[in-house]
């Protein structure tokens, strides 16, 4: 079998572009810290088309801290592998160019290539998906959860670092101590505020170093905050499969996306940054509406559908927006409650947003599974459900619709219990907890919904009154009866 290689590019069929720019001759100025599949169809898709439109140093470096290993990936094609995007029966694959370089953190057994990537003169920015669980904060306050254990690995000063922190802070000192200028990164990941929660983290992180790091990242280090989109579920064998007919050739590492792309950056830098411009990004002094519109637009509906989707048997995301009773609870939520809290964000504002995010949703050609998107659920829903949850309840407007999908959430998380089925194990840093009290108290759904609302790290102060827990209740009761969907049919046209 042959693979996907700078020496097998030519050999490709017409019909796939590929880097139309001098690779060979492509300088490394930036560094990617988490390489999957979103930064593989997201920010690197518009680094290809920034390198096409003006040809400049800006290849990236990737670094991975743990799997998936680009050593059995991409360090085995030179960096090349294939973007499609899919829409219905039509799509479109290209090759994309600008990873030159992969590293493995775990694989090489020190962070030391790593962090002399990121303290090489010619970096000038590091752009990172971390997941959101990789920010160690917590999701109610923003604030660094000190308690996080790969933090505290990390603050040991480790030889192989767990968190982006003990890298960056690594890397930094070395740029301080040969007095290198600064950089900038850009946190690519959906929570509020991204760069000011990656710099408050930073910041605490460097704060426990002796010496100048901490006054020296204050005053060099820029830390836009950014709006990211694109649906990109995990690749499956499958996709490699179909993707391996359409190249004539093996790609151990292709990414399937939608075609609807968007990134919004904040324009604070502190180095020179790729034209992105001449790609479509929008640079803006305030990203702020653009997240709140997309996170509690597009990703609120994505969780609700996929959390009551899993309940009602869905198994990917498109066939649960093509569920009239889901599809007219979440439509109702977003129109009647969360609306409210929009701020104005251009080109972004409702009905046609919200018709465009159902749409992309509904998409057949991108299977996202459920389960996917209810991975790490408790990092997602406040930024997604409960922030426009609290702030409607505090204006005294209707919330009801937000509360139902908070239940969903929480019945989601207790469907993991024995005593509910044990239907499926969800995969969340608070899993553990939910289940141990759904076990416990599973019997009363009010004490249960008391103890889970009490968690502040995720509902904060504001949600644990009486009125919410007697509400989340009798939503558990309908979710986790013989008949969910009667519930929520019953629900969706209340
Ligand atoms: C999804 C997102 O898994 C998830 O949490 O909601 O990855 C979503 O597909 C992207 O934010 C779209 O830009």
């Amino acid at each position: 079998m042959r693979y996907l290689t700078p020496d097998t590019l030519a050999s490709l069929p017409a019909t796939i572009r590929r880097p139309d720019y001098p690779r060979a001759k492509l300088e490394l100025g930036m560094v990617h810290i988490g390489v999957g599949a979103f930064h593989r169809c997201h920010q690197a898709d518009y680094t290809d088309d920034a390198l096409e439109a003006q040809f400049g140093p800006w290849g990236v470096t990737g670094v991975n801290l743990r799997p998936p290993r680009l050593t059995e990936t991409l360090v085995r094609q030179d960096g090349l592998y294939s973007r499609t995007l899919r829409e219905g029966t039509a799509s479109q694959t290209r090759i994309i160019g600008c990873l030159r370089r992969s590293i493995d953190v775990e694989t090489a057994g020190s962070a030391e290539a790593a962090i002399a990537a990121i303290a090489a003169p010619s970096t000038k920015l590091v752009t990172m998906t971390l997941t959101e669980k990789g920010y160690c904060h917590v999701p109610a306050t923003g604030k660094p959860d000190r308690s996080n254990a790969d933090w505290k690995h990390d603050l040991q000063g480790a030889e192989i670092p767990r968190t982006a922190f003990g890298l960056l802070a690594a890397a930094l000192e070395r740029r301080q101590i040969a007095g290198l200028p600064g950089i900038t990164l850009i946190s690519c990941d959906n929570i509020p505020a991204n760069g000011a929660i990656l710099r408050s983290s930073l910041i605490a992180f460097a704060a426990t170093r002796p010496g100048p790091l901490l006054r020296w990242i204050e005053t060099n280090i820029a830390f836009p905050s950014t709006m990211v989109d694109r649906i990109v579920p995990a690749s499956t064998e499958a996709d490699g499969e179909t993707i391996a007919a359409s190249l004539g050739l093996v790609d151990r590492a292709p990414v399937v996306g939608e075609p609807f792309r968007q990134w919004v950056i904040e324009d604070r830098f502190a180095a020179a940054r790729p034209p992105w411009e001449l790609a479509g990004v929008q640079f803006v002094a305030d990203v702020r509406p653009y997240e709140y519109v997309k996170m509690r637009v597009l990703n609120a509906a994505q969780s609700t559908l996929s959390h009551l989707g899993a309940i009602l048997g869905h198994r990917y995301s498109f066939e649960a927006a093509a569920d009239p009773v889901l599809a007219q609870l979440v439509r109702r939520m977003i129109e009647e409650e969360t609306a409210a809290t929009l701020p104005a964000a251009s080109g972004m504002e409702l009905p046609a947003y919200l018709d465009t995010s159902f749409t992309r949703i509904r998409n057949p050609a991108i299977r996202h599974f459920c389960h996917q998107i209810g991975t790490d659920g408790s990092q997602k829903i406040v930024q997604r459900i409960l922030n426009p949850l609290c702030e409607q309840r505090a204006a005294g407007r209707p919330a009801e619709r937000l509360i139902l999908a908070t239940a969903g959430w929480i019945a989601y998380g207790l469907c993991g219990c024995e005593r509910f089925g044990a239907r499926w194990t969800p995969v969340d840093p608070w899993a553990a907890r939910i289940q141990m009290l759904g076990e416990q108290l599973g019997g009363d759904l009010e004490m249960t919904a008391r103890a889970i609302l009490s968690i502040e790290a995720i509902f904060g102060t504001d949600l644990a009154d009486e009125t919410m827990v007697r509400a989340i209740a009798h939503h558990l009761a309908g979710l986790l009866s013989d008949d969910p969907r009667g519930y929520l049919a019953a629900e969706a046209s209340r």
